[in-house]
């Protein structure tokens, strides 16, 4: 691997690391990936370093980046030739910075099921993951209500986090079943057209399998 190549550790399995491999397909940046094929793993070594054990984290030669939002503003500041990017900073008003925000929430809350539920086999039934997924429902009848009006509202751009983000969370419900989110119409159409971009399409959500 050229040294030069950014290096970035995470799952094909993982929304949040479907997030950083998107912006540095639109920003037209090759990374290099190491998957993790074991989240149960409790050695920080396994997660590039990164103390809290998450995913993902990206190397930069001898720099270490932790989180999601981090490592794309980093690939963006680094990279600067591809597509221009609007930040959650950048969003117009509250309606748009609160779906952000939900969206983020809800992604976190994605994690809180999937791993304790059907990663760790807790019962779903738990208060803890009950109201996780009635928030989660929620919150996806919320932005489908809200996100014509708040996508109408971005400034011109060629992409910005929050589609990104809320595209990378709405197909993980498809890939690892949570809460439904069928009747959702609009959030369908949204997520509908962005699978269109090659970017997308390159980044399908799949389970790393260690070489045999
Ligand atoms: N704040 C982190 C959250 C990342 C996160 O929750 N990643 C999941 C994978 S999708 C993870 O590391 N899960 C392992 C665990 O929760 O133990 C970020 O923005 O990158």
């Amino acid at each position: 691997m050229n040294p030069a190549t950014p290096l970035l550790i995470g799952r094909s399995s993982s929304h949040f690391t479907r997030v950083a491999r998107i912006v540095a397909a639109e920003l037209g940046v090759d990374l290099a990936f190491q998957p993790v094929y074991d989240l149960g793993s409790r050695d920080a070594a396994d997660y590039g370093g990164n103390p809290a054990m998450k995913l993902p984290v990206l190397r930069l030669g001898a720099e270490t980046v932790f989180g999601t939002e981090n490592i794309c503003r980093t690939l963006a500041e680094r990279f600067p030739g591809g597509a221009r990017i609007l930040w959650t900073e950048q969003l117009p008003g509250s309606a748009a910075r609160n779906a952000q925000e939900m969206v983020w929430h809800a992604m976190a809350a994605q994690v809180q099921l999937v791993f304790g539920t059907q990663a760790a086999g807790l019962p779903a039934d738990n208060l803890y993951f009950a109201k996780a997924a009635e928030g989660m429902t929620q919150v996806l009848a919320w932005l489908d209500a809200r996100i014509d009006d708040v996508l109408a509202t971005l400034p011109q751009r060629e992409l910005s986090l929050f589609e990104v983000t809320l595209f990378c969370l709405l197909e993980h419900l498809d890939f690892r079943p949570s809460v439904g989110w069928a009747e959702h119409p609009r959030l369908r159409a949204f997520a509908g057209d962005f699978a269109q971009r090659p970017s997308a399409g390159a980044t399908a959500y799949r389970f790393d399998r260690p070489a045999v």
